[in-house]
């Protein structure tokens, strides 16, 4: 491991990790966050493990980052990664908890939020998740938006998601990140896709079908706006998206129970894809394990068109 000091942050960036960015070969971020809680042991650390494999089989280093031990880590162990699938109760880590993570030493797994942050900090461009936070039903009276749609508009990466989850208010979403300066880009498809679903039915501002094309833009975005992420989107593979109908009625009855319950803060979004889940039996963690791959796939290869730009850009 090479320790990577910055400013007072503890930052640890893996050595094969390293070694890449050194050599500008193409890494991509990962978050950890739905390793511990998003998916269920022992579903979680295959998946986790066969997200690293795709991102390797596409040419790219994987940099799964999380807090362990009081240390940002960028690039984690088999055996690290088996720590986190097995610890469904380590905090989760959105931007506003990893500087007290740190002060105390402590260990927890970070949001798309705090992957966007520390990516960037470590230098790395791409990161890829399989759906992003964004603005909840009924934020309107909650004011519940993710903390990753503010930290898109702070962190100058290329975020590859399969939308933002169904459980959101997605045109609501779509309009903050209007707000917010990020643009969306639809790769090989003209709606905004939903998680589960390959469509929300919303249309994304921008579509791009070459990954060459999406570097470029996001170059020109840099080059006039300096800081904020760029958004690329991918729908779930059909064959493994679930019907919207069956989603949506699963999930008007988990939101009754939110309130039924009085859920509110960071247990929102867990309460929500477990209630799902558990009313799909079980298909839709499925379709998050199927989706998580097929958005690493383009992730990866994001990462690799990435590092040929800037390779063709060195002089
Ligand atoms: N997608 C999943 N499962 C998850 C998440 C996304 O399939 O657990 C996580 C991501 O880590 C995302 C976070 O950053 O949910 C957003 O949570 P919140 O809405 O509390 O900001
Ligand atoms: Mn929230």
């Amino acid at each position: 491991m090479q320790g990577i000091p910055k400013g007072a942050i503890r930052l640890q960036v893996g050595e094969e990790v390293a070694d890449a960015l050194s050599d500008g070969g193409a890494v991509l971020a990962l978050e950890s966050n739905v390793v511990a809680q998003g998916l269920p042991y022992p579903e979680n650390l295959g998946t986790a493990l066969r997200v690293e494999e795709t991102t390797r089989a596409a040419g790219a280093v994987p940099a799964t980052t999380a807090v362990i031990d009081g240390v940002v880590r960028v690039g984690l162990t088999d055996g690290e990664l088996e720590r986190i699938a097995t610890s469904p109760t380590l905090p989760k880590l959105s931007t506003r908890d990893v500087g007290a993570c740190l002060a105390r030493g402590g260990t927890g797994v970070t949001t798309i939020a705090a992957t966007m942050a520390i990516a960037d900090l470590a230098g790395v461009t791409v990161v890829s998740s399989a759906g992003l936070g964004g603005v909840h039903r009924g934020a309107g009276v909650t004011f519940d938006v993710s903390a990753d749609l503010p930290q898109l508009g702070r962190s100058r990466v290329i975020v590859v998601s399969a939308g933002a989850k169904k459980i959101l208010d997605l045109p609501a979403t779509l309009e903050y990140l209007e707000t917010a300066g990020i643009p969306v880009i639809g790769f090989r498809s003209d709606d905004f896709p939903a998680f589960y679903c390959s469509s929300s039915g919303l249309p994304v501002p921008h579509r791009v079908d070459d990954l060459a094309e999406i570097v470029r833009i996001a170059e020109n975005h840099w080059a006039f706006r300096d800081s904020g992420a760029v958004l690329v989107t991918h729908p779930i593979p059909d064959s493994d998206a679930l019907p919207s109908d069956e989603v949506d009625a699963a999930i008007d009855a988990a939101l009754d129970r939110v309130a039924a319950e009085r859920i509110s803060g960071q247990r929102v979004t867990r309460y929500l894809l477990d209630a799902v889940d558990a009313a799909t039996q079980g298909r839709a963690s499925r379709a998050n394990a199927a989706v998580l791959i097929s958005t690493t796939t383009i992730g990866a290869q994001t990462a690799v068109a990435y590092a040929a730009a800037a390779e063709q850009a060195r002089p």
